[in-house]
């Protein structure tokens, strides 16, 4: 049986394998957050001289694709990208995910609305039926912090302030367990339309492209 580290191994690895066709010279790769993006970084330095640079969703992927030598871009500087690849805390059979275990969710929604495929690595873990058992998290203005947890609860949610965390963007989170959803994206869009919200850890509305899963009976791709 393959421990989950390498499951998350398997996928990084064949994620890099997935994106190939889509390196050149000038290209850049959207790079995302959390250990299983970590190992894809590393599989990615050894093809560095096979695209131009990457554009990372939080500093400390950026500080790991910098150290092992591929440059890496403000996302200013870029007109677009034919990759983001990245992980997940939840992904469901249509692709909808939440995201932001790790903190990186507003800069991880950006990057990828800037690149035409998402592409999602992840162990077989992470499938889900429905998403909603990992607390959704949200990025919040500091101010707003009660008055967004107060709505949350008018809606049936469970929200708790993500102690002794602040984002790259100086930002506190709240993680809104007590969720089921069956319509991701209608949550998706009540929650970013709450005043105070940065950034809601549903990826629904523009769900992955498509999924590499590492199982323990191989590599499944979702599409
Ligand atoms: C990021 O890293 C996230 O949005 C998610 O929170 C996390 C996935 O976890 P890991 O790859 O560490 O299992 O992609």
């Amino acid at each position: 049986m393959l421990s989950q580290n390498e499951l998350k191994q398997q996928v990084a690895k064949a994620a890099v394998e997935y994106i190939q066709p889509f390196l050149g010279s000038g290209v850049v790769v959207g790079v995302g957050t959390g250990s299983t993006a970590d190992l894809f970084i590393d599989h990615l330095a050894g093809f560095k001289d096979q695209f131009m640079a990457a554009a990372a969703s939080s500093e400390r992927s950026a500080q790991r694709l910098a150290g092992l030598g591929i440059p890496v871009l403000d996302l200013n500087e870029v007109q677009g990208m034919p990759v983001y690849v990245d992980g997940a805390d939840e992904i469901n059979a249509r692709l909808q995910m939440i995201k932001g275990g790790g903190g990186a969710l507003t800069r991880e929604k950006i990057v990828a609305s800037v690149a035409e495929r998402f592409i999602c690595i992840a162990d077989e873990s992470k499938v889900v039926e429905r998403l909603g058992k990992f607390a959704i998290p949200l990025e919040v203005i500091p101010m707003a912090v009660n008055a967004v947890a107060r709505k949350m609860r008018t809606l049936g949610g469970d929200p708790v302030l993500r102690e002794g965390f602040i984002t790259d963007n100086g930002n506190p989170i709240l993680d809104v367990a007590g969720f089921s959803l069956d319509d991701a994206a209608q949550m998706e869009a009540i929650m970013n339309n709450v005043p105070g919200v940065v950034t809601c850890g549903l990826f629904a509305i523009a769900p992955a492209s498509v999924a590499l899963i590492a199982t323990q009976q191989g590599l499944r791709t979702m599409k």
